[in-house]
């Protein structure tokens, strides 16, 4: 396994959502009937994403505000994160904003993109739904976040959870940080994304040289790093607000 390479996932959300049953499903294969609150966890996960050896370094963290001291420290180091809520449960939907502005907070200072999976938990209660699927959607398409619905009890979804936030944080790697992604994406793919940049570069080379050479100057001249797109660096408070919708959705 020595080969292998290595991802730190942080697992976040409100407290009883289920982050710790997702994780145990994922990497014990069995459901957590009891509720017993988290204060910090680490899990190790071996697997193989994309036909590449991958150890999954998981962390799985406390939900109830009294270990809120923590979470500067852990959003700093993780690579990418699963922001959980619970479909049966309004208030922990309408909390997820507060996590994924301090995410952006602490991280958005260090990287362009930050790569993070909103999960829909406890789709098998699907009579006692509080969450529709479109409005999840919507959340995830403000977030730049790809969105899914899993259920740790059944097993429905969790390992597409897990490994689909590393598929994202790959291509986010292959492609550089801050562009729009899919969550699957294939070699063609890549190599299509690649090629649209190098054209937009292109595009916005020509059109500062134009500007150049008819001296006209725009007021506030902020220049696009190689142009990019899709940063996730949007502040959520309220009501919806379209991103660039670099959304995956696998519900
Ligand atoms: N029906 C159902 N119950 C679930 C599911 N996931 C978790 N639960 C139950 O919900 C309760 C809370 O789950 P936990 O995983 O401990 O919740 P948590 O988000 O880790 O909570 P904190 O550690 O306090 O932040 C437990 O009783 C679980 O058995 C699910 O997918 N379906
Ligand atoms: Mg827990």
């Amino acid at each position: 396994m020595s080969t292998s390479k290595e991802f730190r996932l942080v697992v976040v959300g409100p407290p009883v959502v289920g982050k710790s049953a997702l994780t145990i499903r994922l990497t014990q294969s069995e459901f957590a009937n009891e509720y017993d609150p988290t204060i910090e966890d680490t899990y190790r996960h071996y697997c193989e994403i994309n036909g590449v050896p991958a150890s999954l370094d998981i962390l799985d963290t406390a939900g109830q505000e009294e270990y809120s001291s923590m979470r500067d420290l852990y959003m700093k180091t993780g690579e990418g994160f699963l922001l959980v809520f619970s479909l049966v449960d309004r208030n922990s939907f309408e909390e997820i904003s507060t996590f994924y502005n301090q995410i952006m907070r602490v991280k958005g200072e260090l990287v362009n993109f930050v790569p993070i999976m909103l999960v829909g938990n406890k789709n098998d209660l699907e009579d006692q739904r509080q969450v529709s699927k479109e409005e999840a959607i919507s959340l995830a398409k403000k977030f730049d976040a790809s969105y899914i619905e899993t259920s740790a009890k059944t097993g429905e979804n969790v390992t597409e959870a897990f490994h689909g936030l590393v598929r994202v944080i790959m291509h986010n790697a292959v492609l550089g940080a801050g562009l729009s992604r899919t969550l699957y994406p294939s070699a063609k793919e890549e190599k299509e994304a690649q090629l649209r940049e190098a054209v937009e570069q292109k595009k916005e080379q020509k059109k500062r040289k134009r500007e150049e050479l008819s001296g006209v100057t725009s007021g506030a001249s902020e220049v696009v790093e190689g142009g990019k797109v899709g940063r996730n660096q949007a502040k959520v408070s309220g009501g919806p607000k379209e991103e660039s919708g670099g959304c995956c959705v696998i519900v």
